[in-house]
């Protein structure tokens, strides 16, 4: 049966809690298949989310891939499409670990592309109403981390990539932040995996960042 990884994260940074972790729970409570769904909230700490992301696959060899974390202050669902192989924290993670300019995988090129068809995700997760584009960053934290270590991994043919997600409605840090309800980041999510078990070429339409 084809199997399918969706992952989020715990809260990190003073949040009390992160969206990504929830609605992957949220998806979760309703997937009717048909493929099987395997879902898992990482840590966020560069000793822990990467090892307990390559366990997760060793264990359940996903034909698909997709890792979703929170990242506050953007607008929209951020369809990752590079994973840039360098660990550079600023702030530190949930072990008070902060490493500084290390390569994320040792030996492994400079940077990666996701290996899902990333415009028609944000594609889609627009069309459903919900505000979604293609990011060509992922930071160089822990997201970061298990994006570069997905796609490491997944390097046999696994499909594999990354979602960041703004902060909640129902949590959001300040009056005024950008926030989605996390009913709609689940549906995002949703259909970030369903497109990605659906759809084998990515749309050829025009993308990319002027700056
Ligand atoms: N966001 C952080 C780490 C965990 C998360 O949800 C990041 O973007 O790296």
């Amino acid at each position: 049966m084809t199997t399918v990884l969706l992952t989020g994260f715990e809260p990190f940074g003073g949040d009390a809690v992160n969206p990504s972790g929830e609605a992957v729970h949220l998806v979760a409570e309703r997937w009717s298949g048909p493929e099987r769904l395997v879902t898992a909230v990482l840590p966020v700490t560069f000793a822990g989310a990467a090892d307990r992301l390559r366990a997760l696959m060793a264990e359940h060899r996903p034909e698909a891939v997709i890792a979703a974390g929170l990242a506050g202050g953007r607008e929209a669902i951020g369809v990752e499409r590079v994973a840039v192989n360098l660990v550079d924290a600023r702030i530190p993670d949930n072990d008070g670990a902060q490493p500084v300019d290390q390569p994320s995988v040792p030996d492994a090129p400079p940077a990666r592309f996701a290996t899902l068809p990333v415009k028609e995700i944000a594609r889609r997760i627009a069309a459903a109403g919900i505000p979604a584009e293609v990011s060509y960053t992922a930071g160089t934290f822990v997201c970061n981390h298990v994006f570069s270590t997905a796609l490491e991994v997944a390097a046999s043919g696994t499909r594999a990539g990354f979602v960041h997600v703004p902060w909640s409605a129902e949590h959001a840090p300040s009056a005024g932040s950008a926030t989605l309800p996390v009913a709609d980041i689940a549906r995002a999510l949703e259909i970030a995996v369903r497109t990605s078990l659906d759809v084998a070429a990515d749309a050829a339409v025009p993308g990319g960042a002027l700056h």
